[in-house]
């Protein structure tokens, strides 16, 4: 357990009195980073710096390192409002995400307007990512190198620079962020590919193609501007795991979850457990390195301005307040903290169980259905060996129990349930599966809980 696995245990496990964690420190006892955008303008605020400091462990400026704001004038660069978000990180023991080198929108005047032979455009382009990679070098761990490439259907978005230099600007973009910053993890990112739909598979199909091109592309941004009541968790989690099956970091890098405004208490709890299905995601995805949410507050959001009558989007209201989203990300984390097989793992501990992605089989653990005080939930498991006789185990949410199972035997210790095969269904071939289900009490299962059988845990199926 690490240092901060162990202080966090001691906070839960003291008495009520025990100050909770604060987000960064639930989200460091998982080995994930949860960041904040960062309006510049606001780091005066007294309240706001005090929480962008003591809940984050990351931070991105939300404008204050776009192209607009770094070279006004071409060849004329202003450091400021990033040299303060750096500052402010270094202050705090805080990562940088850079955000963001190429994008088609908030480009400078000069760049926008004007008019230059392909040649000089793709010079002015790497030069840009040069220059501010190369300020910035040890200082920023990652970089969203392209934002927003794609249109919805899959296709490239008709930027200018993919208008005059065709696909190929994304791969110089990389290269040249590669070379300015060889330890910087570079990334391209994008607004509704959190679940797969064509542009979703666009993305899929470019970053294949710059990995087999070698281009030094390391991960993919997934923003996550949702809505309130519209968010599926198992579905976020698939398109997250399928980008990490082709060897890359994922990362949700601008969560919010807007609602029709004005909220109300059953809006505020939607907009909770939608936060909680979000975050499960990328705790169920090893690959998924951390969380940003794009702002702290919803006095000062993005959404009103262009969404009019919808917001209420971030974890804090607009008295600075933690609403019912925050307090969810915060159990999403210590929950998987505490879960011996999740994200917090220790491979040393024989009740452990597993090390994920060992191969030897893959679990579907599916919420069938569910209402407040219980669930029904299938699991399937295959196997790569022939089994003979079998022992699956997992552990539910503190406080939910196992009220009645079929196809197997069921017993349960705190948390963890151990289900062991019927007398008809022990023998499995290799490369079968077995099924059994159950139904919960004291509260629902969750989708994708992560499986083991005979103390290998399960890759998600
Ligand atoms: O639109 C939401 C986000 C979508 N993904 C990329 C992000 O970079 C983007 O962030 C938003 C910022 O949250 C806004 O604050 O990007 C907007 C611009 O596209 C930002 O808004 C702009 C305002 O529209 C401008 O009027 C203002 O001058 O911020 C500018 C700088 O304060």
């Amino acid at each position: 357990m690490s240092a901060a696995a162990a202080t966090l245990a001691f906070g839960l496990a003291g008495t009520s009195q025990a100050a909770a964690p604060t987000l960064r420190e639930a989200a460091d006892a998982t080995g994930r980073f949860i960041g904040t955008a960062v309006n510049d303008g606001l780091l005066n605020n007294s309240t706001y710096r005090n929480i962008a400091a003591s809940e984050f462990d990351s931070v991105t400026a939300e404008n204050a390192m776009k192209w607009e704001a770094v070279e006004p004038q071409r060849g004329q660069y202003n450091w400021a409002g990033g040299d303060r978000l750096v500052q402010f990180a270094q202050q705090n023991d805080q990562l940088v995400y850079g955000h963001t080198l190429v994008w088609h929108s908030q480009m400078p005047q000069w760049l926008q307007n004007g008019s230059f032979s392909n040649s000089e455009l793709r010079t002015i382009m790497t030069d840009h990512v040069t220059t501010q990679v190369g300020r910035y070098r040890g200082d920023v761990q990652r970089w969203d190198v392209v934002n927003e490439a794609f249109n919805e259907d899959g296709s490239l978005r008709q930027s200018k620079f993919y208008q005059q230099l065709g696909e190929s600007y994304i791969a110089d973009a990389f290269r040249a962020a590669r070379a300015a910053d060889p330890n910087a993890k570079l990334f391209i990112n994008d607004y509704n590919t959190e679940v797969r739909n064509a542009k979703s598979d666009g993305l899929f199909r470019l970053v294949q193609r710059l990995k087999s091109q070698g281009v030094p592309i390391d991960g993919v941004g997934f923003q996550n501007h949702l809505i309130v009541g519209n968010v599926n968790g198992s579905a976020i989690q698939q398109n997250l795991q399928r980008f990490a099956d082709l060897g890359l970091e994922v990362v949700i890098t601008e969560l919010d979850i807007r609602m029709r405004t004005p909220s109300d208490s059953s809006k505020l709890q939607q907009q909770a457990r939608d936060y909680r299905a979000v975050a499960d995601a990328c705790l169920a995805v090893s690959a998924c390195s951390g969380i940003t949410v794009w702002g702290i507050s919803d006095r000062d959001s993005w959404v009103p301005d262009t969404f009019p009558g919808e917001g209420d989007a971030c974890p804090w209201d607009g008295n600075y307040q933690p609403k019912p989203a925050y307090h969810a990300l915060l159990t999403a984390f210590t929950d998987a903290a505490g879960d011996p097989g999740g994200p917090g793992e220790d491979p040393e501990d024989p009740e452990d169980p597993g090390e994920p992605g060992t191969g030897s089989c893959t679990a579907v653990f599916t919420v069938a259905n569910r209402w407040a005080t219980g669930s029904v939930v299938n699991v399937t498991v295959r196997t790569t060996q022939a089994l003979n006789g079998w022992r699956a185990e997992f552990d539910l949410p503190s406080g939910v129990t196992v009220a009645n199972g079929w196809n197997g035997g069921f017993s349960q210790s705190g948390a963890r349930v151990t289900v062991t095969n019927a007398a008809y269904n022990g023998t499995v071939a290799a490369g079968g599966t077995f099924s059994f289900g159950f139904q919960t009490n004291g509260g629902a299962a969750q989708d994708g809980t992560a499986v083991s059988l005979g103390g290998q845990r399960c890759a998600a199926g």
